[in-house]
C-alpha cells in the first residue's frame, strides 16, 4: 500500500473523551472522580479497541475464501513490549489521545506506564518476532504470528546486594486488555502413548495411540499496522486439561486429587523458559515446542479446509510458515504426519509439500544453542514423529547424501539428523534444513558463516538454498512513538510519512552539517538525557549529570557479548584517574541494562562484578564525577524505549563471528547513538550505510578470530604483557571493590586467565583505543552531532520493513492484501 503521508485520525479530541468515559462508566463501571490510573488505562484500551476489532474483522473479512498465499510465523517467543502508545501511534491517535486525556485533568505518558511489558521472549529472536509482525500488519500481508500465551513471561531482575534475583512476571494478572479469546477455535494436542501398525485390505498403515490430550485455546492479540489499514492477529495458545475436573476421582473422596489433570495440563503454557542462546533439554519446553506447533498447524489446516474443502492439494501454495529458529522444528514431522497418516498422502506428495511449505530462519551460530533433543524422549513424548524422523532420514542420507557422496559415511554421519553416540541425539538444525525450501541468516556475515561452518556440506547439495536476509526495527515503536522529541525535529524536514519509508530520513543528509539542525539535533538528545537522569535517579539512586556522555550496552548478559570487557576499560578509567586525577576524560556515565539466564553462573558473577565496582566508582569522590556506573534493573522493552533516546554511545562489542546480527546496535544508531563496535553481525552493514566515519569500529575480525584460535590462543599472554589490563585483573582479586570480603570476584578474573573463550584479553587494548576515539570525537561538538545525524538519516535499510519485504519476494512469495475500509 501507498500510506502517503502519516496515519489520520478518524476521531476528534472530543469524540475520544466521550469514548474514554463511556468506557469507563459503562465497561470498568467506575466513574472520573474514583478511577484508578489503570482503570484510566483500561478505558483507554477499551477505546482504542473500537478502532482495532472493527480493523481485525475487516481484515479477517477481506482474507476470508481468497485464494492469497499466506504465511505462519512460527515462533516460541514474541517480546512484544507495551501496546498502547504504539497502537494509539499506528492508528493516528496519540496526540488526540494526549490532548482528551489532559482535557480530563489526566496523564496520558503516566497512564502508559500502568501497562505491564508483554514480556513473552528471552531477547532479541523474541524481539525480532514483534518487530516482524508489526511490518507484516503495515505492508497489508497476509500474516499470523503463531505462538504460546505464557501465563508468565521473562522474569522481572531485582538487585540484592548486587546480584541477579529473578522474581515471576505477573503480566497479565488482572487480565490483558488486549487479547482476545476465542474458545470457538481451540484445538486438541495429543502426547505419549504408542504407535500400532494396522493392516487393512492388505496394507499396512500406523496409527498413533496417544495417551494424553491437552486442549490449545487461542489468545488473539490484534496487530495494527501503521497507519490502521490492515490489522493482522498474532494467536498465542494457552494449555489447558481436556477433562478439567475428574467427577470420580472426586466423588471417591478425592478432592484435590480431580485437578491434578487439570494442574498439569496448565504447566505447558505456565511460564517462558528463561534461557537466551542456550537449549533447555527439559520434556516441558519440548512439549511447549511441540504443543503450539501442533496447535498451529491444525488451527492453518481448519482455515484452510473450511475455505477450500478437503482436498488439500494447494495447501503448499497457499501456506507459507516460517520456523523462527528450531524451536518450532517439531511441525515438520507433525505437517508429514498429518498428510500421510491422516490425509492419506504418499509420502513423497506429503514431503515435496512439507518441503515448499516450511523455511526456516537460523539465529544463533554458537554450539550450546544448537538444540538437540535425546532420542529416547521424543520417542517417549511423540512416538509416532520420532518414526517419521528416522524415515525422512533415511531417505535424505539414501537418496540425496548418497548420490552426492556415494558411500561417503564420514559425510553421512555429519549431515545424519540423528547424531550417533551413547546417547543418539536428534539435530533440530539438520531437520529444519532438511525440511525447509530455504534457510536464511540474519545478516550478511552471519548468512555467510551459516554456510560455511555451519551446513557447508548441505550448502555444496543444495546451493540455492541458503540466503540472507538481513534483520530489521520497526520504526514506529522505535523512533516515532519512543522518541517524539526527535520525530517532531524530523518531521519539519522531511515528509511525514517517513515512519513507513524510513528511506525518507536520507533528506537529512543534507542538513549534517548545518549548524541550525545540528543544534536542534543535539538539544533533542539533551532533553531526552535529562529526562533519562530521572529515571536512573527513580531506579537505583545514582546522581548522574546529563553532561556526560551516556555509553550504553544493553542486551542479555552473555559472555560471547562481552560486557566484562567493557567492565574492565571501565575499571582502567577509574584506575587511570586515581593515578592522575587531572588524566583527561570526558565525564562519562556507563549504562547496563541485562539479564542472566537463571542457570547461567558466569554471567550473575559478571552483574554482580559491574554492581560491585559501580558501588565504588559511584561513591568515590577523588574522581571528581568523571565516571559513574549504572546498572538498571529488569531491563525490558518499555525501559529501552526511554534509554535508546538518550543514549551517545552504542556498545557493540562481540567478538567478531559471534553475534548473529544484533537489533539493539539497529534502534541506538537510529537515534543517534555512535556505535562503538568489532566487524560483526549487522554492525559490519551499520558503518557500510552511515560511513566508516560516522562509527567505531575496533578489534579483531573473523579471520583474526580463526587464526588465533589455530595458532592456540592464550590469555594469560595478554595479561602478562599489558601492565594496566593486569593491575585491573588483579583488583578482582582483592577486597577493593568488595571490603572485608577479598576474593569475590575472582571468578570474573580466573575465567578471563584461563579460558576467556571469546578473546576479552585479546581486543582489549584495541577496545582501549577506540573508546579513546569516542572521546576525543565527543568533545569536537559539530563532528560529533555530525556522525550522530548520519547515523539517523542513512539506517533506512534496517527498517523491518525491508526485510519483510525481502522475506516475502524471496522465501514466502507472497503479496499484500490491503483490508477494505
Ligand atoms: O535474529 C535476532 C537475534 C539476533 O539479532 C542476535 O544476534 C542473536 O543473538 C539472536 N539469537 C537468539 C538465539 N536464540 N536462539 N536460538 O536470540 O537473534
Amino acid at each position: 500500500t501507498n500510506l502517503s503521508a502519516a496515519p489520520q485520525p478518524q476521531l476528534t479530541v472530543p469524540q475520544f473523551k466521550e469514548s474514554v468515559l463511556k468506557h469507563l462508566h459503562s465497561t470498568l463501571g467506575t466513574y472520573e472522580e474514583k478511577a484508578s490510573q489503570q482503570a484510566w488505562n483500561q478505558a483507554i484500551a477499551a477505546a482504542i479497541n473500537e478502532f482495532v476489532y472493527d480493523g481485525v474483522s475487516r481484515t479477517r473479512k477481506t482474507h476470508a475464501g481468497k485464494g492469497t498465499r499466506a504465511v505462519h510465523y512460527l515462533s516460541l517467543e514474541f517480546l512484544m513490549g507495551r501496546l498502547m502508545s504504539n497502537n494509539l501511534q499506528n492508528l493516528g491517535l496519540y496526540e488526540i489521545a494526549d490532548a482528551a486525556m489532559t482535557d480530563l485533568g489526566q496523564s496520558l505518558s503516566d497512564i502508559l506506564e500502568e501497562e505491564p511489558d508483554m514480556a513473552l521472549g528471552n531477547g532479541g529472536l523474541g524481539r525480532l518476532a514483534a518487530c516482524f509482525i508489526d511490518s507484516m500488519a503495515t505492508l497489508s500481508l497476509p500474516a499470523i504470528g503463531y505462538g504460546i500465551h505464557y501465563e508468565h513471561g521473562l522474569f522481572r531482575q531485582e538487585f540484592y546486594k548486587g546480584r541477579q534475583v529473578e522474581r515471576p512476571d505477573e503480566w497479565r494478572e488482572f487480565g490483558s486488555s488486549w487479547e482476545i479469546c476465542r474458545p470457538e477455535s481451540q484445538q486438541t494436542v495429543k502426547l505419549y502413548g504408542y504407535v500400532e501398525t494396522v493392516y487393512e485390505q492388505g496394507q499396512s498403515r500406523k496409527v498413533w495411540r496417544p495417551s494424553r490430550t491437552l486442549r490449545a485455546i487461542p489468545w488473539d492479540i490484534p496487530i495494527v499496522g501503521y497507519g490502521g489499514q490492515n490489522v493482522n492477529i498474532l494467536r498465542l495458545w494457552e494449555s489447558r486439561a481436556d477433562k478439567f475436573f475428574d467427577w470420580d476421582v472426586f466423588n471417591s473422596g478425592g478432592y484435590l486429587d480431580a485437578y491434578a489433570e487439570s494442574v498439569q495440563a496448565e504447566t505447558v503454557s505456565k511460564v517462558l523458559y528463561p534461557n537466551d542462546e542456550t537449549e533447555a533439554g527439559k520434556e516441558l519446553r519440548l512439549i511447549q515446542q511441540y504443543f503450539f506447533s501442533a496447535a498451529s498447524i491444525a488451527d492453518v489446516m481448519r482455515r484452510y479446509k473450511s475455505a477450500h474443502g478437503n482436498d488439500l492439494s494447494k495447501f503448499a501454495e497457499l501456506n507459507a510458515m516460517q520456523l523462527n529458529d528450531t524451536h518450532p522444528a517439531i511441525a515438520i514431522p507433525e505437517l508429514m504426519r498429518i498428510l500421510v497418516d491422516e490425509e492419506g498422502f504418499t509420502w513423497h506428495d506429503a514431503w515435496t509439500m512439507t518441503r515448499a511449505t516450511f523455511a526456516y530462519t537460523n539465529h544463533t551460530l554458537l554450539p550450546e544453542a544448537l538444540e538437540r533433543w535425546p532420542l529416547k524422549l521424543i520417542e517417549k513424548v511423540l512416538p509416532r514423529h520420532m518414526e517419521i524422523i528416522f524415515e525422512i532420514n533415511s531417505r535424505f542420507l539414501q537418496d540425496e547424501v548418497e548420490a552426492k557422496w556415494p558411500g561417503d559415511d564420514a559425510v553421512k554421519r555429519k549431515l545424519s539428523i540423528i547424531e550417533e553416540g551413547s546417547a543418539q541425539m536428534v539435530r533440530m538444525g539438520n531437520l529444519s534444513a532438511v525440511g525447509s525450501h530455504t534457510v536464511n541468516g540474519v545478516a550478511q556475515i552471519h548468512s555467510e558463516l551459516v554456510k560455511k561452518d555451519l551446513f557447508p556440506e548441505l550448502n555444496a547439495l543444495w546451493p540455492t538454498k541458503f540466503t540472507n536476509v538481513t534483520n530489521g526495527i520497526t520504526p514506529r515503536r522505535w523512533m516515532k512513538a519512543c522518541n517524539p522529541r526527535l520525530s517532531s525535529l524530523i518531521e519539519k524536514h522531511v515528509d511525514a510519512d517517513w515512519p513507513r519509508y524510513l528511506e525518507k530520513l536520507s533528506g537529512l543528509k543534507a542538513l549534517a552539517d548545518d549548524a541550525a539542525f545540528q543544534k536542534d539535533y543535539m538539544a533533542v538528545k539533551q532533553a531526552n538525557k535529562e529526562d533519562f537522569v530521572k529515571v536512573i535517579r527513580e531506579l537505583t539512586g545514582i546522581e548522574v549529570s546529563a553532561d556526560a556522555i551516556f555509553d550504553v550496552q544493553i542486551k542479555r548478559l552473555h559472555e560471547y557479548k562481552r560486557q566484562h570487557l567493557n567492565l574492565l576499560h571501565i575499571m582502567a578509567l577509574y584506575r587511570r584517574l586515581l593515578i592522575d586525577p587531572n588524566y583527561d576524560l570526558h565525564p562519562r556515565v556507563f549504562i547496563f541494562g541485562a539479564k542472566a539466564a537463571p542457570g547461567y553462573r558466569l554471567a550473575k558473577e559478571i552483574i554482580f562484578a559491574i554492581n560491585k565496582v559501580a558501588e565504588k566508582i559511584n561513591n568515590d569522590v577523588r574522581i571528581n564525577n568523571k565516571l559513574k556506573v549504572v546498572f538498571l534493573p529488569n531491563y525490558r522493552v518499555s525501559l529501552a524505549e526511554k534509554l535508546i533516546p538518550a543514549s551517545d554511545v552504542s556498545e557493540q562489542i562481540s567478538l567478531a563471528g559471534k553475534e548473529a546480527s544484533g537489533t539493539g546496535n539497529m534502534k541506538l544508531a537510529l537515534n543517534g547513538a555512535i556505535t562503538i563496535g568489532t566487524m560483526d553481525g549487522a554492525n559490519i552493514e551499520i558503518a557500510e550505510e552511515a560511513g566508516t566515519d560516522n562509527v567505531v569500529i575496533f578489534g579483531m575480525e573473523v579471520d583474526d578470530v580463526e587464526a588465533l584460535l589455530a595458532k592456540g590462543y592464550q590469555p594469560a599472554d595478554y595479561y602478562r604483557s599489558n601492565d594496566e589490563l593486569k593491575a585491573v585483573l588483579d583488583w578482582l582479586d582483592g577486597d577493593f571493590f568488595t571490603p572485608g570480603e577479598p576474593g569475590l570476584l575472582s571468578e570474573v578474573k580466573r575465567n578471563l586467565i584461563e579460558s576467556d573463550s571469546f578473546m576479552v584479553l585479546a581486543d582489549f587494548e584495541a577496545y582501549s583505543e577506540a573508546q579513546k576515539k569516542i572521546d576525543t570525537l565527543y568533545r569536537d561538538k559539530k563532528a560529533w552531532a555530525r556522525a550522530a545525524i548520519m547515523n539517523t538519516a542513512s539506517l533506512a535499510k534496517f527498517n523491518s520493513d525491508r526485510s519483510i519485504q525481502d522475506y516475502a519476494e524471496n522465501i514466502w512469495h507472497i503479496k499484500a492484501v490491503p483490508a477494505k475500509s
